[in-house]
């Protein structure tokens, strides 16, 4: 399970970037995001849906790896090679 930049923690419902980027991709799985208990305000990746790279809401409280942007170069390039891992688990 891996965090990515996005939440709904200023207003339930708006997702945002951390990084003020436009909210104009998502990838939620069919039933998501679902803020289970009104606590998820998170995105997270990388867990138990099919395929994996489907997004779920979650707890922010959870610690777990997380993968930051780089600047998107002037060409497009696989998923894998635009994002950037900054650390392991904190
Ligand atoms: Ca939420
Ligand atoms: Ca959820």
């Amino acid at each position: 399970m891996t965090w990515l930049g996005g939440h709904d923690a200023v207003l339930e419902g708006i997702w945002m970037w951390t990084d003020g980027s436009p909210w104009d991709y998502t990838n939620w799985e069919t039933d998501k995001p679902d803020d289970v208990a009104k606590e998820e305000n998170c995105l997270m990746i990388n867990y138990d849906a099919h395929p994996p790279t489907f997004w779920n809401d979650y707890p922010e409280h959870n610690k777990l790896d997380y993968i930051c942007a780089k600047d998107a170069p002037p060409v497009s390039l696989t998923f894998g090679s635009f994002l950037y891992k900054c650390t392991s688990q904190q």
